[in-house]
């Protein structure tokens, strides 16, 4: 489902309100999946230490979140945006793209969990659209 200007202004507004606190939520988000998704832990078995909270989990975290943050500044063209990123995954991470779709539930849970008065429906219907099209965008090169 293409995102709408509506749905774009929303994504924006609520990524201005997070963006200080997204390094905090990437690492519960990522921990979540490793925990409660253990099948997603086979793509990061080279860590040293796959729980919640580890200092690798934490900042992997951030990275991602920096790089969700990024995808919010290429929201007009995801695809082209995101095409290095998809790159990666596809070919040299090879990660099924049917794991972005547990990240971003996690995701999705961990904003709410950190911003439940401002996480309203209308966020959650917009920011659930934008990861969708994030997931789509980095599953484009697989093909
Ligand atoms: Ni993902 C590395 C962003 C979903 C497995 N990932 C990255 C990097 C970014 C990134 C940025 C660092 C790239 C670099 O080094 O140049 N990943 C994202 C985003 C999403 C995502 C924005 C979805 C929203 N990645 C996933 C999922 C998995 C995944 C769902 C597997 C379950 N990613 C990885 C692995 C690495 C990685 C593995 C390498 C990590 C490392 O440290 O070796």
């Amino acid at each position: 489902m293409s995102l709408t200007g509506k749905d774009k202004t929303v994504v924006k507004n609520f990524w201005d309100k997070v963006a200080p606190k997204s390094a905090e939520i990437g690492g519960e988000a990522l921990g979540r999946m490793l925990t409660a998704y253990p099948m997603t832990k086979t793509y990061f078995s080279h860590w040293a230490d796959l729980s919640p909270n580890s200092a690798q989990v934490k900042k992997h975290g951030a990275t991602i979140m920096a790089a969700v943050g990024d995808a919010v500044g290429k929201i007009d063209d995801l695809v082209g945006g995101l095409s290095a990123l998809s790159e990666l995954h596809a070919f040299k991470l090879r990660v099924d793209p049917a794991n972005f779709k547990i990240l971003s539930h996690n995701i999705i849970l961990c904003m709410a969990m950190f911003f439940p008065g401002e996480f309203t429906p209308e966020v959650h219907v917009a920011f659930e659209k934008f990861l969708q099209n994030v997931a789509w965008a980095l599953s484009e090169r697989y093909r």
